[in-house]
């Protein structure tokens, strides 16, 4: 039987955090039995904000090693670097030829990236979900698994796909988000209101998969909560219902079970037992990264088969488009 196929994305901007890997990572090695999966490091992407040009090499090659570490396994899964197959900014501007002004200004994450960056606020930010749009459709992907905060990208990504094939010929699978009911949308825990990210810069902002034990309890005691010390599931308490969310998926606990544990307990007892859910599901990926990332020879060879393996699939969907544009 032919298995379902997945694609999804991840940029080299920093390092990743709690928020990647409970949203997108975990859920993509989670469910690589059950996919055919495509995972692709966006360095493209990540040019959109500034970057170093020498930082950003090492990061990708970082990025790359802290994915296998968190069990992306070469036997399931096809890991390539985004800049290596051309046809994904080609594929990009047929699809900017296609999407209107009007979709693309509606996107929040352009407005939210702008007003954080105003100095730097470039046509490639703009034009950021056309590319994301050619990645996906290139591989002609069932489903992608990402956080709450990519759902409106997929949206414009289906759309333009429909548009296209209605204006010019069925060519691209109409692909469907996949994002997991619990987890898709971790919040600072310096800012429950807002979502964690790679880029925001308080040091209390994010838990980092390679932050040590130590700096993960301190990182967990000095989250913010309320005044309340009650531990109930209460989307009102967005900090410790942010918390709880955590706990849960990392234990697979029901609400009910977890609310019982700590009934009439305190926010003192709770923030240890969720420090130490972390640092336990982080240990093994912390120990796997620092052995690969002596081993850059072999990283390297597992994106060069990655490359390989995927390059024949893009190139037949961009020939089909072109042909079907007119532009041979
Ligand atoms: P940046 O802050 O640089 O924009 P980011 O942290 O948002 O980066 P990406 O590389 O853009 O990270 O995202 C990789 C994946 O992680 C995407 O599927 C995205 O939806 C998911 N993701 C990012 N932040 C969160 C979050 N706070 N909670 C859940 N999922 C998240
Ligand atoms: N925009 C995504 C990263 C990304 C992506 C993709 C995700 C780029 N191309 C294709 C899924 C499929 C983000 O997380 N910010």
């Amino acid at each position: 039987m032919n298995k379902k196929r997945v694609f999804s994305g991840i940029q080299p901007t920093g390092q990743i955090h709690l928020g990647n890997y409970l949203g997108a990572v975990k859920n993509w090695v989670d469910s690589q039995s059950e996919y055919e999966n495509i995972f692709c490091v966006v360095n493209s992407h990540a040019i959109t904000t500034a970057q170093n040009p020498v930082e950003l090499r090492e990061k990708t090659y970082q990025l790359a090693s802290m994915l296998l570490a968190c069990g992306i396994d070469m036997k399931k899964s096809s890991l390539f670097i985004q800049s290596e197959i051309d046809e994904h900014p080609s594929l990009a501007w047929i699809l900017d030829c296609n999407i209107s002004m009007g979709e693309m200004n509606r996107m929040t994450q352009f407005k939210d990236k702008s007003l954080k960056n105003p100095t730097n606020v470039n046509v490639g930010l703009f034009n950021y979900p056309a590319l994301m749009a050619a990645d996906i459709l290139l591989y002609q992907a069932d489903g992608v698994p990402v956080g709450e905060d990519q759902k409106q990208h997929l949206e414009l990504t289906r759309n333009v796909a429909m548009k296209f094939n209605r204006d010019f010929g069925e060519c691209f699978k109409i692909p469907e988000p996949i994002i997991p009911k619990v987890g898709a949308r971790v919040m600072g825990l310096d800012d429950p209101n807002n979502k964690m990210s790679k880029s925001a810069l308080g040091t209390n902002h994010a838990i980092f998969l390679l932050d040590t034990p130590e700096e993960i309890t301190k990182k967990i005691k000095k989250a913010t909560t309320d005044s309340l010390n009650s531990i109930v599931f209460d989307k009102n308490r967005a900090g410790l219902y942010n918390l709880l969310n955590i706990y849960q998926i990392l234990t697979n606990k029901s609400t009910e079970a977890i609310e019982k544990d700590f009934e009439g307990k305190g926010y003192g007892l709770f923030k240890s037992a969720v420090a130490e859910v972390i640092i336990e599901n982080l240990r093994p990926i912390r120990e796997k990264y620092q052995e690969l990332s002596a081993e850059k020879g072999y990283i390297e060879e597992i994106l060069k088969t990655g490359t390989q393996k995927v390059r024949p699939i893009a190139k037949a969907t961009y020939d089909k488009v072109k042909e079907l544009v007119g532009l041979i």
